[in-house]
């Protein structure tokens, strides 16, 4: 703790009456409902972990400001609440940047504050200087310097406003060390109160326009929904089920809407999505915008009608052409068309059920075409075993958490979290290396959960330094690691473009046993070769970590397996 005369010095305006700018950061933090922050220490920012000490907020140090970013990002992911980041001037700031591009992509919405040389040294080129604010400015949603002491918290609350305008994401604020390090008199700066800053984002779209897509769906034969992450963002699970449900239409998943049905939940589908979408007459996108992953729109049958709903007004009708679009909070959009449908004579939803047996026989089909390779007994361990193995091993309160290439993809084939909110990937920029920062978040905002990560050896070498970070922070999760020794997924497209011979350029990693650097830092660790032992093994990790330790189990997998999207390229297309 720090001193006491120091703490009274500075935030007992009783006695003096002036404050820090970096007790004003924390007491603006604490506003927010922030009670942790993520960061790596530097001579410029020490000033708001003081005030932290004042506010009750928890510091925990990363070992690289990347890692800070990511973990603010999966709070934010995990909690519905924002998270916050804070590093220091100059590297420190570039380091993150890759945590606030993907949260940006992602649409995850947290704070970075950066550090900053004091504005009496504004371009003289004081220590770690940079322009901060124009580099951060496009990936982020607001993106600021605090120009003075009595701004700080203000700026703060206004930062995290900012998060929240349209679909949500990161905001980042430059504070100056000066401004940081001022003792102000306290009645000098506004301090926003605590749930009197900002209004619920919480709107519904046009009533009409809710009216007209509940008549599409009462007449609709074959329709079909995408669940997308702002499902997850808006936790809105209840009003899709219930949706799903009263209409009586198949429901497709995915980023981190994946969970919001549960496997064997009626409505639930997952291997007939592009069946149903070249089969339906009404197709319902929900949350996720037309990118690379529908194919940028192409997808979907041209002559389908096409619904999207979304909480952002420039994601609606981007790339393809839409025939009904709705803007606002999910959840309330559901709930709304679902009520619109109740109170018909018939809403449709007994005409369909031919149309959802044979995607369920379709369903059924196309698992039976993968069940050899899920039950492969081939060493190396072929991936889609250990795919199997995983989901098979997933309980209800695990959150899964994909950090990898190839492994990570053809993983999707087989798990299914059982909850919402229980399944976190990068999102559309890719990140390799969120895993570790992602476990640590979720194990802080879920203690009594599972947390288990399935790592490429290629992704968890990137931030993998910080398992030592969860072993020193008490935050045990199950590291599976699906080692194939190479950068896979990218070797696979080189050796289809340019040959055998000439594609094993830049992407081959050493044969790492990383249960002894699990070891190493304090963690368990096993080694398995043998498809057999991934179950023994996987339990006594679960142990382990139920013990107390973080946890890597390092699988070796057949290097020339890929999953089929890794094949075709469909990344690319
Ligand atoms: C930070 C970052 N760098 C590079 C890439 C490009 N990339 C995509 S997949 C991949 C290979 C990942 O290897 P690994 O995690 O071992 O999974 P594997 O494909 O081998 O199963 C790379 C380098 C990326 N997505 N993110
Ligand atoms: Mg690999």
């Amino acid at each position: 703790m720090a001193d006491t005369a120091n703490n009274d010095r500075n935030s007992d305006p009783g006695r003096t009456e002036s404050i820090s700018g970096g007790h004003l950061v924390a007491k603006a933090l604490k506003s927010e409902g922030i009670d942790v922050i993520f960061t790596l220490c530097g001579g410029h920012i020490i000033d708001i972990y003081d005030g932290c000490l004042d506010e009750g907020i928890k510091i925990i140090d990363v070992r690289h400001e990347q890692v800070a970013a990511h973990a603010a990002d999966g709070y934010a992911r995990m909690t519905g609440r924002p998270g916050c980041a804070v590093v220091t001037a100059g590297p420190g700031t570039t380091d993150a940047m890759t945590g606030v591009a993907n949260a940006f992509r992602a649409e995850s919405p947290f704070l970075m504050i950066g550090g900053q040389g004091a504005h009496t040294q504004h371009k003289m080129g004081s220590l770690q200087d940079l322009p901060h604010v124009d580099m951060l400015q496009p990936i982020t949603k607001f993106a600021a310097t605090v120009p003075a002491t009595e701004r700080v918290a203000d700026m703060v609350s206004m930062a995290f406003r900012e998060c929240y305008n349209g679909a949500p994401g990161p905001s980042f604020l430059e504070i100056p060390r000066d401004v940081l390090d001022r003792k102000i008199p306290l009645a000098g700066a506004r301090i926003p109160e605590a749930g009197h800053y900002r209004a619920s984002p919480r709107t519904l779209a046009d009533p009409d326009d809710i009216e007209r897509l509940a008549d599409l769906l009462v007449e609709s034969k074959r329709p079909c929904v995408l669940f997308g992450t702002q499902v997850a963002t808006c936790r809105a699970a209840a009003e899709a089920d219930e949706f799903a449900r009263t209409l009586n239409i198949p429901a497709y998943m995915n980023g981190a809407g994946r969970g919001t049905l549960p496997p064997g939940h009626p409505q639930h589908f997952h291997r007939t999505r592009r069946y149903a979408f070249d089969k339906a007459d009404v197709i319902v996108i929900v949350g996720t915008p037309f990118d690379f992953r529908m194919g940028y729109g192409k997808r979907l049958r041209a002559d389908a009608t096409v619904v999207q709903i979304d909480m952002d007004y420039r994601t609606v009708g981007k790339n393809r052409d839409i025939s009904l679009g709705l803007v606002g909070d999910i959840g309330r959009i559901l709930a709304a068309t679902t009520a619109a449908t109740t109170g018909r004579t018939d809403n449709g939803a007994r005409r369909r059920a031919g149309w959802l047996e044979e995607l369920r026989a379709e369903e059924g089909r196309r698992l039976e075409k993968l069940m050899p390779e899920f039950k492969s007994d081939a060493t190396p361990i072929n991936p889609y075993r250990m795919a199997w193995e995983l989901n098979e091993f997933l309980t209800e309160d695990t959150i899964y958490i994909g950090d990898g290439g190839d492994v990570v993809t053809t993983a999707a084939q087989a798990v299914q979290p059982r909850l919402p909110g229980h399944w976190m990937d990068p999102g559309p920029l890719g990140t390799l290396g969120v895993g570790t920062p992602f476990a640590m978040a979720a194990k802080f905002a879920h203690p009594d959960k599972e947390v288990l990560c399935y790592f490429g050896d290629g992704a968890f070498s990137l931030t993998g330094w910080d398992f030592e970070t969860a072993v020193r922070f008490d935050l045990p999760f199950l590291g599976v690691i699906g080692n194939n020794s190479a950068m896979n997924q990218i070797r696979c497209g080189q050796i289809i473009k340019y040959g055998a011979e000439r594609g094993e350029v830049g992407n081959r990693l050493g044969d790492v046993p990383y249960s002894k650097f699990a070891r190493m830092l304090g963690g368990y660790g096993e080694e398995v070769r043998d498809p057999a032992q991934i179950r023994p093994a996987l339990e006594r990790a679960r142990e382990a970590v139920r013990d107390g330790k973080p946890t890597l189990v390092n699988c070796w997998v057949d290097i020339d397996v890929w999953a089929p999207g890794t094949r075709n390229q469909t990344m690319y297309k």
